[in-house]
């Protein structure tokens, strides 16, 4: 039904073609070239869009590993993750790594640039490290559609993607969704683990970080509060013992980015999530947040009759929008 609105596919131009080789290079104005490019999702670019993932994917899926870190306001993600990035790209002489820094204080100071880009300490001249802050200004202080198509263009030129977002409800679903591991950032005795648990955020994580954990007393303490929420969400077996010397082999990570304690295992976890990137896409959930944005239930009933094989047609994000909206306007003209 759909495949006739299809978009064609289009050679890309030399200039473009140049970009894309920067790009895989990690040339930072390259790279913020296409990202832009992508986020702003401008309608005459579409094609351009398409364009360029049809190039990428015809020569090797993306690989980039989405991984999520959220948690309160303070409770030490952006250090953190400056931290991590830099035991990763020291550990690992080969990976690459993309920072996406959700930024809830744009809201008032009506920009990104500032607020958490001052405390993310990263060497900007590290080549295989990229950063960007993007406004929340669409959906409260986290994912925003901008995210999820920075991250479709970013996993076909780094190893991981790193989310940076405040864990308020919604957004721990959307980075759920995003992200293949996702780590709540928690400190440790600030009442924390009780608020999630009330939420029943503590089932949504992959792996927890306990962050602050400036001397071993604290470490050890928070692990078994830590232990105990768990149990108590029966997250973890009631019986089960607790060894604080096995807790990153429990996806427990006890740290302290500010005196860098702790880092190793929780680089040597995320090297395991290599790869990760070829496994999935998540085309069809933000198109149908966009649709429903657009058009309701009414647009979601519609767009659900796409069949899964049409995928095969419709590869690309931007494919599917199109024919989605064609189908839907085809319903509005005949009803
Ligand atoms: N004591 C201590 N403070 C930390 C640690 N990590 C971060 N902080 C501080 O906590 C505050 C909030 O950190 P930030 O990374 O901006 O938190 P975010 O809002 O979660 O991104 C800053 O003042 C940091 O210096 C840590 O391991 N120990
Ligand atoms: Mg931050």
């Amino acid at each position: 039904m759909l495949t006739h609105e299809a978009l064609t596919t289009q050679a890309l131009t030399p200039q473009r073609l140049q970009q894309i080789s920067d790009a895989r290079q990690h040339k930072k104005l390259a790279v913020a070239k296409l990202v832009s490019l992508f986020e702003n999702r401008l309608k005459e670019s579409a094609q351009e869009r398409h364009d360029i993932i049809c190039h990428l994917q015809n020569e090797a899926p993306p690989r980039g590993s989405i991984i999520g870190f959220t948690g309160t306001p303070g409770a030490g993600k952006s250090t953190l993750i400056a931290e991590l990035c830099k035991t990763l790209l020291a550990k690992d002489t080969q990976v690459s790594v993309a920072v996406l820094a959700i930024d809830p204080s744009s809201h008032i100071s009506g920009g990104s640039i500032l607020g958490d880009r001052t405390r993310m300490r990263i060497t900007e001249n590290a080549e295989r490290l990229y950063f960007r802050s993007q406004a929340s200004n669409l959906e409260l202080g986290g994912i925003t559609q901008a995210t999820y198509h920075a991250t479709r263009i970013l996993r076909y030129f780094y190893d991981f993607i790193f989310i940076e977002t405040v864990g308020i409800g919604q957004n721990e679903i959307d980075i759920q969704h995003m992200a293949h591991h996702t780590f709540l950032v928690m400190q440790p005795l600030a009442g924390d683990q009780i608020q999630f648990m009330k939420c029943g955020i503590m089932e949504i994580p992959d792996s927890f970080v306990i962050n602050k954990c400036d001397e071993d007393r604290l470490a050890k303490s928070s692990y078994y509060m830590l232990r105990t929420a768990l149990k108590h969400a029966r997250l973890v077996e009631a019986s089960a013992t607790d060894d604080v010397k096995q807790a990153h082999k429990e996806n427990i990570f006890m740290i302290s980015a500010l005196k860098q304690i702790g880092l190793e295992p929780l680089a040597e976890k995320i090297l395991t999530l290599r790869d990760q990137g070829k496994h999935r896409s998540d085309d069809r959930f933000y198109l149908n947040k966009l649709i429903a944005k657009q058009y309701g239930e009414f647009g979601l009933q519609i767009i659900a009759r796409v069949d899964d094989h049409d995928e095969a047609l419709l590869p690309t994000f931007e494919a599917k929008q199109r024919a989605a909206e064609a189908a839907v306007r085809a319903q509005i003209k005949l009803v």
